[in-house]
């Protein structure tokens, strides 16, 4: 039996009508891994699930920047990975091919747990230098180790800054509150970056969040500028389809307005991590999901 036997590996279907990948410069790229979950797995349906209810979500002008991604954009299907080994190996597995996807396209990467994130930016950092990082989650993804382990799905962004493959000070996460010491909890603004935890964003819709979009837009100017995106920065009730939910998060349309907002930042590339299909509900999940990364393409289309 080989992996092409399971349907997760599969590259089954393509995000909202768009074409397979040749050379269109905007390239979707799916990574069903979830070997690093700390609760629930899953997120290794992510990719198709997402596919799947874009179809219907994404097949017109974008109501902002009335504009449709799709003459630019290929669906490259799923990277191979070696499922039945270890964090390392499939590590090693997405970086080696991620690469050269990324010296020919601006790749939106759809996980699979976040722990998929480390050996894109480390691809990333060999073709843009040190990066700025824009990160929303529930958790702050800079513990120490992996219940044990010295690396997984929460540990990525505290290696990231260690490793040097993105700055301290140009990192910026947005909707944090899960449960953590204080130690891993404020790394990064510890390290001189920003941190907008959820509670900062309780109640703040629309033009009450200029003086975040503002403040994020000095601090990262035209820096190049990574996306990492998990979908429980999302409230369990926006997304309730994920491995780690935690009460209290972003509303739908708090993200929409800082992705449009920021629409015209210096992206180098994006991942949308952590939707786990079998724990959704009504395809909620996978469709902001869809609607977030179609926002993306859509602004990296406008900016063109
Ligand atoms: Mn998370």
């Amino acid at each position: 039996m080989s992996l092409d036997d399971f349907p997760y590996a599969q590259s089954s279907g393509r995000f909202a009508s768009c074409a397979a990948l040749q050379d269109q410069p905007l390239a979707l790229i799916g990574v069903p891994w979830d070997g690093s979950v700390t609760n629930r797995p899953g997120a290794r349906l992510a990719p198709q699930s997402i596919r799947a209810v874009s179809q219907s979500l994404c097949d017109a002008t974008h109501p902002v920047f009335d504009i449709s991604p799709l003459p630019w954009m290929g669906d490259g299907g799923n990277l191979r990975l070696p499922n039945a080994t270890g964090l390392e190996a499939a590590r090693a597995a997405i970086q080696a091919q991620a690469a050269p996807l990324m010296q020919r396209h601006h790749c939106v990467f759809l996980g699979g747990d976040h722990a998929i994130t480390l050996p894109l930016l480390r691809a990333m950092k060999q073709q843009h230098g040190t990066l700025a990082l824009l990160h929303f989650d529930a958790h702050c993804d800079t513990w120490e180790d992996h219940f044990g382990e010295p690396s997984g799905h929460g540990t990525w962004t505290r290696e990231a800054i260690e490793e040097g493959l993105v700055s301290a000070h140009h990192t910026v996460q947005v909707g944090l509150r899960s449960a953590a010491e204080r130690s891993a909890r404020e790394y990064v603004r510890d390290r001189g970056g920003l941190i907008y935890h959820a509670r900062d964003l309780w109640g703040c819709e629309g033009t009450q969040l200029a003086p975040l979009l503002q403040t994020v837009r000095e601090r990262i100017g035209q820096q190049p500028v990574y996306l990492s995106l998990d979908i429980d920065c999302l409230d369990p009730a926006f997304a309730p389809g994920t491995g780690t939910p935690e009460p209290g998060g972003m509303t739908s349309s708090q993200v929409l307005t800082l992705l449009e907002e920021w629409h015209d930042l210096n992206w180098v590339g994006m991942d949308l991590c952590e939707v786990a299909p079998p724990y959704d509900h009504a395809e909620l999940t996978s469709n902001a999901a869809s609607a977030f990364v179609w926002t993306y393409l859509c602004g990296r289309t406008k900016a063109r």
